[in-house]
């Protein structure tokens, strides 16, 4: 077998290594996933780029995940991931989505133009942080913008030790500042709105037109929705990039953790709070209140948490029951199927 690709330039570490038995390393071989169509995915193993059907008894998959093959090249099983992105499906119903696995970097793109927005790159920020991925925000489209200094420093504001990167994306000099995440065997992801410049950022660093782009409408900056689906690509400086359609909706889900660290600042202020269930409204002695009316944390900050701490529990507590209405509803199936064998093994 000609090696193309190592495993470590795929992204393959000792967290996957150690989940394979002795047998495992002998009679399989990792591969992992790049791209998801309809009824098959895209892999990517030591040689080269194959494709796999989607069998029915298949876990649910997604773009960065790491399989095990036979020597058929059949899927024999996945890998436990080290980080999954997922959000709340769009719509009116609550359901999970997954977005990507094992992605060790998030570059949380925003433009300098209508589409920036605070609250939402501390949306992602939760998002990224419940997923254990390290955050990275790009500010692109910095050509257009007359102070992206103020810009700079107002996402800074939001946490000292936050990476931050101004870029013009079709500028290639200037995506250099983005090198120290491209290395050998990083995975890095781009999510932001539509029309922000991500595949744009995904070619520069690609250096080829493999992503289509298309320009965002004048009138308020917003994207036409070019790239429909997630795709990995290996870089030069051996790291490994995800283009993702940029999302409309990205309601949290599961994400009490992920608030925890993006707002830990009004979290430790919280800890004061005279009630442990305070909700820094009216309740006497609220160390929350106190902070504010002292500057210490902005309202914008302060209602932005309190926002996305209201829906993260509501999509959760929706998403639990539903988990165990599933689960019962299968217990029922199973003991009907298990009643119907004995009847018959009785009738023999
Ligand atoms: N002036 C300027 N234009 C940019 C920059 N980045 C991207 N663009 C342009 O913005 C438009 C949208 O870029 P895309 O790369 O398609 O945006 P996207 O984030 O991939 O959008 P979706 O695929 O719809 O999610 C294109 O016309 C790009 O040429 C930038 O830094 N400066
Ligand atoms: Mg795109
Ligand atoms: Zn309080």
């Amino acid at each position: 077998m000609t090696t193309i690709y190592p495993l470590s330039q795929l992204g393959w570490s000792t967290f996957f290594q150690q989940q394979l038995s002795l047998d495992e390393c002998s009679d399989y071989f990792p591969a992992r996933v790049v791209a998801q169509h309809r009824s098959r995915l895209a892999i990517l193993c030591e040689t080269g780029e194959h494709s796999l059907n989607i069998h029915p008894k298949m876990p649910i998959l997604t773009v960065g995940d790491w399989l095990l093959l036979d020597r058929q090249n059949d899927f024999y099983r996945a890998l436990d991931r080290q980080t999954l992105f997922s959000r709340k499906a769009p719509g009116s119903k609550v359901a999970e989505q997954l977005i990507a696995a094992n992605v060790d970097t998030v570059l949380i793109s925003v433009a300098l133009n209508n589409d920036f927005s605070l609250n939402r790159i501390e949306r992602y920020l939760a998002l990224v942080k419940a997923a254990g991925a390290n955050a990275l925000v790009v500010l692109t489209k910095a050509d257009l913008c007359l102070s992206p200094d103020d810009y700079l420093q107002q996402v800074q504001a939001l946490d000292p030790l936050l990476i931050v990167e101004v870029v013009n994306a079709l500028e290639p000099e200037s995506l250099k500042k983005l090198a120290p995440w491209c290395m050998q065997g990083n995975t890095i992801a781009l999510l932001g709105s539509s029309g922000v410049g991500k595949s744009t950022i995904v070619n520069s660093l690609l250096h080829s037109d493999t992503q289509i782009t298309s320009s965002a409408r004048a009138a308020d900056d917003k994207g036409r929705h070019t790239t429909t689906g997630r795709s990995l690509h290996l870089l030069d400086a051996g790291g490994l990039i995800l283009d993702t359609p940029g999302m409309r909706e990205i309601q949290l889900v599961d994400c009490e953790a992920g608030l925890e660290a993006a707002f830990s600042d009004v979290e430790r202020l919280a800890m004061n709070c005279r009630y442990s269930d305070c909700q820094h409204n009216n309740e006497p002695d609220c160390a929350v209140q106190l902070a504010l009316s002292q500057g210490l944390i902005d309202q914008r900050r302060l209602n932005n948490y309190l926002k996305l701490s209201r829906e993260q529990e509501r999509n959760s507590a929706t998403l639990a029951e539903k988990r165990s209405k599933e689960r019962s509803q299968s217990r029922y199936y199973r003991s009907v199927q298990e009643g119907s064998r004995q009847r018959k093994k009785g009738l023999k």
